[in-house]
């Protein structure tokens, strides 16, 4: 006889993990749900981007008497209002906001919460992929919620994942006990799982860089590079060369088929261009936790104490022998 076939949403998957763990309390599925909540605002939003213009362009009044937004400020209020509304979180910091907001100084609420509400979002224009990344940590401040619980190294996360809103809408998160991935359906509007216990190739297949760079960048990126276009097939095979420039969709392609992703510093961006604590510290937890790997080209991603909120880096992140291929050459030739 045949079996149905079972289906786990998101939420269902997130319990069960926790149940494993007698000492929780339920509260991170729950944060983990309201984050779920407010990313699904954000991809009914982005599935009407290209109305915007018939139905009113940003800056215009809606016919709710609304102002319309653009989609990343629209994006960064949809996962406020969802992380807001359950006191759960203390502070909540966003690439959109200079500064964090306080939420709420409760004890109840004990867990802080960085985000980039729309990574990507010069993809919007052209109907590319775009995404949402979130970090989790628990709070560290007594009494007022404070800047250091948002100053957390990259290795304190409790949980960290991204949304990418591609040709269908996935849900990727780690706990520390593996990384996986939900599918949403649009039909129920739920997350269903889809991806149980992702792992990395060790090697990949894609190379994903803006190469436009490649005349300011140092000579150690620059041979990693040729030697990704197959310049030394001694010690590194060539690679397929795929850059959408959404770091969530270069990303989700080479956690899912291998590969390693790079934006190394240059002499404009003598930091790196990405940012540390909302960008590159949750993509780095999962691909360690996926067997990759993620670093500055000197120091693990995960190690680097930030000193301010919007702190950029330099990242190579992807399947981890590519990625300590890429740090041999930064090493040899940091100039
Ligand atoms: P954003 O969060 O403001 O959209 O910027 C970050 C994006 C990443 O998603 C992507 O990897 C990178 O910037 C692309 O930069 P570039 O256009 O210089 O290649
Ligand atoms: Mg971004």
């Amino acid at each position: 006889m045949k079996r149905p076939t079972a289906v786990t949403t998101i939420e269902s998957f997130i319990l069960e993990q926790e149940r494993q763990h007698p000492q929780a309390t339920g509260e991170l599925t729950n944060l983990l749900y309201d984050v779920a909540l407010g990313t699904k605002l954000v991809a009914a939003a982005i599935r009407r981007a290209g109305l915007v213009d018939i139905l009113g362009s940003a800056g215009d009044v809606n016919v709710q008497g609304e102002e319309q937004q653009k989609l990343d400020v629209f994006a960064n209020e949809c996962m406020k209002s969802a992380l807001a509304a359950a006191g759960r979180v203390c502070v909540l910091a966003s690439e959109e906001d200079e500064l964090p907001t306080q939420i709420s100084s409760g004890s109840e609420a004990r867990y802080a919460v960085l985000i980039d509400p729309l990574d990507g979002s010069s993809n919007i224009d052209v109907n590319g992929s775009v995404g949402t990344i979130f970090s989790i940590y628990r709070r560290v401040s007594d009494g007022e919620p404070d800047i250091m619980d948002v100053l957390q190294p990259g290795n304190q996360q409790v949980a960290a994942g991204y949304v990418m809103y591609g040709s269908s809408v996935m849900l990727v998160y780690t706990t520390g006990a593996g990384v996986h991935g939900f599918t949403l359906d649009p039909t129920v509007g739920e997350f269903l799982l889809s991806h149980h216990y992702i792992t990395m190739p060790e090697t990949g297949k894609y190379l994903s860089v803006n190469e436009s760079n490649f005349p300011r960048w140092t000579k150690g990126a620059q041979k990693a590079v040729r030697a990704f276009h197959g310049e030394r097939p001694e010690v590194m095979a060539a690679k397929n060369s795929r850059y959408i420039g959404s770091l969530v969709a270069d990303f989700h392609r080479n956690l899912i088929a291998g590969g390693v992703f790079l934006y190394p510093s240059d002499t404009r961006n003598p930091k790196g261009k990405l940012r540390l604590s909302y960008e590159a510290n949750p993509m780095a937890l999962i691909a360690e936790q996926a067997g990759g790997a993620a670093t500055n080209g000197m120091t693990r991603i995960l190690d680097i104490q930030p000193e301010e909120l919007h702190q950029r880096t330099p990242l190579v992140i992807g399947s981890k022998k590519d990625v300590e291929f890429v740090v041999d050459m930064l090493r040899n030739e940091p100039e």
